[in-house]
C-alpha cells in the first residue's frame, strides 16, 4: 500500500467517520485515498481554521478525537489557533498535516513551515513521521494520546514522499507507551480524608470543571452531590456537567458568573470603591471547597490569593501539574475524576455522611433571592443611538441579548446544543441557558477563540444530526469564520446561527466603558459614514451561500423568528440586532476580588 492509503486506513480503524480536511499540494495525496475510503466522510471546509474549530466541535460534542487536516505551510499554520483551543481546553484532536518532501525539509522550499516546532508549546504530542513503516503506529499513538488521560491535540506532520512510498503496512492492535499512566487512581486513604473533611465542615462547596465532562463523570458528580448535599458550582467549560435546574446547582462562578457562587465560595462582602479600601467580610464563604477536574484559571479565581481564602482546598486532577500551579491547595489528589467519584460514591454509601448543612442551605437560599441573574431596559439603552436610530424611540420593542437567549431556552426546553463566539454574547449565552446534560454547551473558554461558534456548531451537528445545534454568536465573532456558511449548505448541515448584532466589538467595548472612560479603540462594527445601516448586511451574505436567513429588529417579531428558525431543517442564519451599551453582569474585573464585584 502507499503511505497515503495506509494512513487512511489507519483513520478507518480508529473508527474515525469524519474528517475536516483541506487539500493542498502536499496533502493531496491523502485526499485522493481519501476518495477510495468507503468509510471515512470528508467534509471540505472553506478554512483550514475553519476546519479545525469544526473537528473541535465535533469532538467537543462526542468525546471522541476531532480529526482535521491541512496541507503545508499555510495550511498548516491556519490550523494552529484550532489546535491551540483544544490545547487550552483539554480537548481530543487529531491535527494531521502534509509536509514538503524529506529532502527539501530544513531548504526554505515552497510552502515549507517547520510545523512541529511551531505547534510544540500548544500540543500534548506531535509527530514529523520519517519513515512510512511509521504511519500504522504513529496514527494507533496519536489517537490513544489525543484520548486517554488528560485529552489534548496531537500533531502528525507527513512529508510528501512518504505518503507516495509503498510498503507493506502492519498494523498494531495495541500501543503502550512508556511512562506514560492515562488513568491514575485515588488511593482510598486520600478519599477518606475527603469524607472526614466533609464531616468536619459547615460550608462545603463543590467546584467543578471541564475534567468531569471529559472523564465521563457527571453521573458520578450527580450523586455525590444527592448523597451529601453539597451545592456545585461549575466553570464555563464544566457548564452541563451539573444540572443547573438543580436546587443545588449554583450556576457558574468567576468573572461573569453568578453572584451567589462567587459569595459561597469566597464570601460575601461590602463592595468596595477602590481596590486599596480594606475588604469587609460580611459573611463567610466555604469552609471546605472540593475542586474537581479544575485548573484554577484567572477568570475563575480573579485575584487568586483571595479566591476561597478561608477554606480548605481539595483538588483532584488527573494531571498533577495542575496542582498547586496557581492556587496552593491543602489537598491535592491526582486521579482518574470518574474513578475518583464513583469510590467516594460507594464508601458514603456505606458510611452515610451525617451533616444536613442546613443553615449552609438557608444562607446560599438568601443569596440567590438577593442576586438572581437579571437584567433591565436601562437608561443607557434608552439614551443610547440604536433607541434613535432603529427603535424610534419604542422602549419596549427592544430587544435584549438576555431576552433572545431565554426565549431560545424556553422553545428548546432547554434541550439544544450551544456553541458561541468570544465577547458578551458568550456570557449571556452561558446566563440565560440552563444546561441539563454534558456535552451541551460548546466554547472557546481557554483560548476565548473569536470565529469558533459557526464552525463548531458544523462539527456538532455532524456528531449529533438529531439535535438542535445552535451557535450563539456576535456579529464581530460570526464575520470571522463566516464562509463556513459555504460547508453548512454544500455538506447540508442544518446548524442555526443567532447573530447577537450589536455592531460593536461589545465585550471590548464594555472594558472601554469601564476602563477607559468609553473612549473607542477601534471596537465599531458598523459604516461610520453610515450608522443607521446595519452594516455588514448578513442576511444577504446568509443568501449568496443559499442559506436562508431573516434579521429581527424589535421584540414583537422575535418569537416566530426563533421558531421558524428552530423549525427549518436547513442551515439558518438569525440576524438580532441588539443595544451596543449593555455590559454583563455580574463583573469582577481582572485580578480583582469577589469585593470588587458589581451585580
Ligand atoms: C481571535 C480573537 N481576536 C480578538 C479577541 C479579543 N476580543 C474578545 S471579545 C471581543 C469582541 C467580540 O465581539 P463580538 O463577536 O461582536 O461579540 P460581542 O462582545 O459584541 O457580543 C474581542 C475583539 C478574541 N477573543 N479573539
Ligand atoms: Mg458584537
Amino acid at each position: 500500500m502507499m503511505g497515503a492509503d495506509i494512513l487512511v486506513a489507519c483513520l478507518e480503524r480508529e473508527g474515525v467517520d469524519t474528517i475536516f480536511a483541506y487539500p493542498g499540494g502536499a496533502s493531496m495525496e491523502f485526499h485522493q485515498a481519501l476518495t477510495r475510503s468507503k468509510k471515512i466522510r470528508t467534509i471540505l471546509p472553506r478554512h483550514e481554521q475553519g476546519g479545525a474549530f469544526a473537528a473541535e466541535g465535533y469532538a467537543r460534542a462526542t468525546g471522541k478525537a476531532g480529526v482535521c487536516m491541512a496541507t503545508s505551510g499555510p495550511g498548516a499554520t491556519n490550523l494552529v489557533t484550532g489546535i491551540a483551543d483544544a490545547y487550552m481546553d483539554s480537548i481530543p484532536l487529531v491535527a494531521i498535516t502534509g509536509q514538503v518532501p524529506q529532502h527539501m525539509i530544513g531548504k526554505g522550499g515552497f510552502q515549507e513551515t517547520d510545523f512541529f516546532g511551531l505547534t510544540l508549546p500548544i500540543v500534548k504530542h506531535s509527530y514529523l513521521i520519517t519513515d512510512v513503516n511509521e504511519i500504522p503506529r504513529v496514527i494507533k499513538e496519536a489517537f490513544y494520546i489525543a484520548q486517554t488521560g488528560r485529552a489534548g491535540p496531537v500533531v502528525v506532520d507527513v512529508p510528501k514522499n512518504i505518503q507516495q512510498t509503498m510498503t507493506q503496512p502492519v498494523f498494531p492492535k495495541e500501543v503502550q507507551i512508556r511512562g506514560y499512566n492515562p488513568a491514575p487512581k485515588a488511593g482510598d486513604l486520600e478519599l477518606n480524608e475527603i469524607i472526614g473533611l466533609i464531616e468536619k465542615c459547615e460550608r462545603p462547596v463543590l467546584y467543578c470543571g471541564g475534567g468531569i465532562i471529559s472523564g465521563n463523570a457527571s453521573e458520578e458528580l450527580r450523586k455525590l452531590a444527592e448523597a451529601t448535599k453539597i451545592p456545585v458550582t461549575t466553570t464555563i467549560m464544566g457548564c452541563g456537567a451539573f444540572p443547573e435546574t438543580d436546587l443545588l446547582s449554583l450556576r457558574w462562578l468567576g468573572m461573569h458568573g453568578t453572584a451567589y457562587a462567587n459569595w459561597a465560595v469566597s464570601g460575601e462582602f461590602q463592595h468596595r470603591q477602590k481596590v486599596t479600601d480594606a475588604m469587609v467580610k460580611i459573611k463567610d464563604g466555604a469552609d471546605l471547597l472540593l475542586a474537581f477536574g479544575v485548573r484554577f484559571d484567572d477568570r475563575v479565581t480573579g485575584k487568586v490569593e483571595k479566591f476561597c481564602e478561608t477554606g480548605t482546598i481539595v483538588h483532584i486532577d488527573i494531571d498533577s501539574s495542575e496542582h498547586n500551579k496557581n492556587r496552593k491547595v491543602h489537598l491535592a489528589i491526582q486521579s482518574d475524576i470518574k474513578y475518583a467519584l464513583a469510590r467516594l460514591n460507594e464508601m458514603i454509601k456505606k458510611r452515610p455522611i451525617q451533616k444536613k448543612f442546613t443553615r449552609w442551605h438557608q444562607q446560599i437560599a438568601e443569596w440567590k433571592t438577593k442576586a438572581p441573574l437579571s437584567y433591565r431596559v436601562t437608561d443607557e439603552v434608552l439614551k443610547s443611538q440604536h433607541m434613535k436610530d432603529h427603535m424610534g424611540g419604542q422602549a419596549d420593542e427592544v430587544i435584549l441579548p438576555q431576552m433572545v437567549i431565554e426565549m431560545l431556552y424556553e422553545l428548546t426546553r432547554g434541550e439544544a446544543i450551544l456553541t458561541t463566539g468570544v465577547g458578551q454574547h458568550q456570557m449571556w449565552a452561558g446566563q440565560y441557558y440552563k444546561f441539563k446534560f454534558p456535552r451541551q454547551f460548546l466554547t472557546s473558554a481557554g483560548l476565548g477563540a473569536m470565529g469558533y461558534g459557526y464552525p463548531a456548531a458544523l462539527g456538532a451537528k455532524v456528531a449529533c444530526p438529531d439535535k438542535q445545534v445552535i451557535d450563539i454568536d456576535g456579529d464581530g465573532s460570526f464575520l470571522m469564520n463566516i464562509q463556513e456558511l459555504a460547508t453548512a449548505h454544500i455538506e447540508k448541515i442544518a446548524a442555526k446561527a443567532i447573530i447577537l448584532n450589536n455592531q460593536h466589538l461589545g465585550m471590548v467595548v464594555q472594558w472601554e466603558d469601564r476602563f477607559y472612560a468609553g473612549n473607542r479603540g477601534h471596537t465599531y462594527l458598523g459604516d461610520p459614514e453610515n450608522m443607521k445601516q446595519i452594516y455588514p448586511d448578513y442576511v444577504a451574505m446568509a443568501k449568496s451561500f443559499n442559506v436562508p436567513g431573516e434579521r429581527v429588529m424589535f421584540r414583537h417579531d422575535l418569537r416566530a423568528a426563533l421558531q421558524r428558525m428552530l423549525d427549518s431543517n436547513e442551515p439558518y442564519v438569525l440576524d438580532v440586532i441588539t443595544p451596543y451599551t449593555e455590559h454583563v453582569i455580574p463583573f469582577i474585573p481582572a485580578g480583582k476580588t469577589v469585593a470588587d464585584m458589581i451585580y
